[in-house]
């Protein structure tokens, strides 16, 4: 529903939308959160200090000035919410706790600043957020109540959803995030192709995946950050991304909490699919928050393509 007297469609702004909704006060107000801290987050990446921080992430990955930052700032803001129990971002060893009583509250999975290493050469980089009802972060993707992200490009974008479609908001020049695609949708198949990790360490299977894509006449568009890369999936409505197992990595690199549920609920509900190779990312039971996996994401028969190359049939 639309309910800006005097505005047209796209100059609605994120709240008012996110009432239209019908969803909790509580929601509409913790995506709000976000969508303010990512102001702070797109500041700091404009204008920050490009150095690093002196120390390391969970996965032992050196941290930036700019992800203990955006980390800080995040965190902050979800903090005093009022309406977050349980944080949990890729910079944290441990969940952070903000209150022990769950009624009415949601946990929140992000990570503050992805692609990172794409900073000092001033590409695109995002921040994605996964939502849940309750205290319990370790639960199977398609349990999220909402995911979102957004992408710190030449223009800022937030696209989330809340189970009922994908929507992009654009932020204007009064720093306001406005209405911009509704109701996104994937083609069943595309004719792009976001390839990561080294292509030497694939096996043979994902090998002769990647030359049926070639074959078929799909282009290779890969930025190296995983926010703009499927973004551009998402907004051309075509495409896959993959980051498959590798040699000496069997699970990939990307994170299940951080990154993959929330690209996979977002993927899923404009209508496209993500699996790792086997079953749907939203269907995996999280053993730990650093949990990686391989994936398969975008188009539904370009990722279902995938999985008959993995198990063989093809
Ligand atoms: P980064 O290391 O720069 O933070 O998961 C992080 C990520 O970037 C993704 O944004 C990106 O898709 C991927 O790693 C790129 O990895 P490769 O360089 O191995 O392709």
């Amino acid at each position: 529903m639309f309910s800006q007297p005097g505005k047209t469609k796209f100059q609605v702004d994120l709240r008012q939308h996110l009432r239209d909704q019908n969803i909790s006060g509580n929601l509409v107000h913790l995506i709000c959160e976000v969508a303010e801290a990512s102001k702070y987050v797109i500041n700091a990446v404009r204008t920050g200090d490009l150095g690093v921080a002196g120390t390391s992430n969970l996965y032992g990955e050196e941290q930036l000035a700019l992800d203990v930052l955006s980390d800080r700032i995040m965190r902050k803001r979800l903090q005093h919410s009022g309406v977050v129990c349980n944080i949990a971002s890729e910079e944290m060893e441990e969940i952070f706790q903000v209150t022990s009583n769950p009624q009415g509250m949601f946990s929140v999975a992000y990570d503050p600043l992805d692609g990172s290493s794409l900073v000092d050469v001033n590409l695109a980089v995002g921040t994605i957020v996964g939502i849940y009802q309750g205290q319990d972060l370790l639960q199977p993707g398609r349990k999220m109540v909402g995911a979102m992200y957004i992408l710190y490009g030449p223009r800022v974008s937030l696209v989330y959803s809340v189970g009922k479609g994908v929507y992009e908001f654009t932020m204007n020049q009064l720093m306001e995030y406005t209405l911009t695609r509704e109701q996104i949708q994937m083609k069943p198949c595309g004719d792009i192709y976001s390839p990561g990790g080294l292509r030497k360490k694939y096996n043979e299977s994902n090998e002769r995946f990647i030359r049926y894509l070639e074959e078929k006449g799909s282009k290779l568009r890969y930025s190296g950050g995983f926010v703009p890369d499927i973004n551009q999936i998402l907004m051309k409505g075509k495409g896959l991304f993959m980051y498959p197992a590798l040699d000496g990595s069997p699970n990939g690199k990307l994170r299940l909490l951080f990154e993959l549920n929330p690209m996979a609920f977002l993927l899923e509900q404009a209508g496209g699919a993500a699996t790792n190779g086997e079953i749907p990312i939203l269907d995996i039971e999280p053993e730990g928050l650093d949990q990686r996996c391989p994936v398969y994401i975008g188009c539904r028969e370009d990722v279902s393509k995938a999985g008959e190359f993995l198990n063989g049939t093809c």
